[in-house]
């Protein structure tokens, strides 16, 4: 003999299911009502089951479908009971700063910022400055500065190796990478692109305006490109395509490049993740983010950076080959507390 229990919603139901389960002489050990589950009243019944009995597949079913329904309900009404206790604990830590760090928690998280993160801003502006605070030109000042600390930036002009651009399909890549072949060769780092091609075929030579610095190759494979970065001295961007397989491979051949990930401002947090765990012990020289036009606020993005401790390298803010913006603590600035002020027309709501 073994005792099952079992939790349902409706004591009588529940009891109906289980005689069904078990049979009319069913022996019931145990009930336990009105059991509080975050204001759901929920029950257990106990029953006394024969070694042996085999159950009847529909019936058990019922009952496990039940039994996870409540189940489900619960763990819901936990986590949104935590996240509601969370938000309260952080409203009530806000009560005590000087209402301009009030004023700025609140537009940082208007404008995407993870709510931890605001609150960690200012909390380390008050550190910095305590009552001074109270003036909204110091506490702008500080805040600023807490986004440099926070927020790191990796400087393309420093990178010494060849460059290579790694991200989800139609990120972005090749037109970020020739965004960054022109602005690298304007400031006197001469650095060539290599795209890699894989699928359809493209015309090359009319998207890239004849730019002598700028070659590509078709699915060749990797030797072959391998063959093309080491034909001569000079560094190169290397853009490949969207495919996972084809990133891995080149970031396993060409160990002393730096990867640079290119994602767009809409990306999912896990799919940044997962990118990330996947190439975390090669080396990362950091992120771009684009289509920065695309998106109502663009906080999210700066949450992405702080919690991942990743550099920012540049942002793109469009088609266009000068739509691309330099990161500063200006900018952080502004992302947070004037909104997103490269949104398309088309695109606001
Ligand atoms: N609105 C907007 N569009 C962009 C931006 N950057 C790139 N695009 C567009 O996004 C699309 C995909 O860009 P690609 O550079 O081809 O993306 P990719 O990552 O190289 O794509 P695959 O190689 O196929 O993986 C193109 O239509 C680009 O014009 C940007 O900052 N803003
Ligand atoms: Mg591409």
């Amino acid at each position: 003999m073994r005792i099952k229990t079992y939790v349902f919603d409706d004591l009588k139901k529940g009891i109906d299911i289980l005689k069904k389960e078990y049979g009319p002489d069913t022996i019931i050990i145990d009930v336990k009502e009105n059991i509080n589950y975050n204001n759901n009243k929920i029950c257990e019944i106990s029953v006394a089951v024969e070694d042996g009995v085999e159950q009847m597949d529909f019936d058990s079913k019922a009952v496990r479908r039940q039994a996870e329904k409540v189940r489900d309900d619960v763990t819901r009404q936990i986590s949104e009971k935590i996240k509601q206790l969370e938000s309260d604990i952080i409203m009530d830590r806000l009560k005590s700063y000087p209402l301009p760090l009030r004023y700025i928690f609140d537009k940082m998280v208007k404008n995407g910022l993870d709510s931890r993160i605001a609150l960690s801003v200012v909390s380390e502006i008050y550190i910095e400055i305590g009552e001074l605070s109270n003036q909204s030109s110091k506490a702008s000042f500080f805040l600023k500065d807490i986004l440099e600390k926070k927020i790191k930036i990796s400087d393309l002009t420093e990178i010494n190796s060849h460059i290579l651009i790694l991200g989800p399909p139609g990120s972005g890549k090749t037109q970020t990478a020739k965004k960054l072949e022109m602005m690298l060769t304007a400031l006197g780092r001469p650095i060539s692109l290599l795209t890699y091609y894989h699928g359809k075929k493209r015309d090359v030579k009319q998207e890239f305006d004849g730019n002598e610095n700028i070659e590509s190759l078709y699915g060749d494979g990797m030797e072959k490109l391998c063959s093309l970065i080491d034909r001569d001295e000079r560094k190169k961007i290397i853009d490949l395509p969207g495919n996972l397989e084809i990133q891995k491979d080149a970031a396993n051949r060409l160990k002393d490049s730096k990867i640079l990930f290119v994602f767009s401002a809409g990306s999912r947090d896990e799919k940044i993740k997962n990118y990330f765990d996947l190439f975390i012990d090669k080396g990362i020289g950091g992120i771009v983010f684009t289509k920065l036009d695309e998106e109502e606020t663009l906080g999210h993005i700066l949450s992405n950076l702080i919690l991942l401790e990743q550099k920012i390298c540049c942002f793109t803010t469009g088609t266009d080959i000068s739509d691309i913006i330099m990161p500063s603590k200006e900018i952080f600035y502004k992302i947070l507390l004037e909104g997103n002020r490269w949104k398309r027309e088309e695109a606001r709501l």
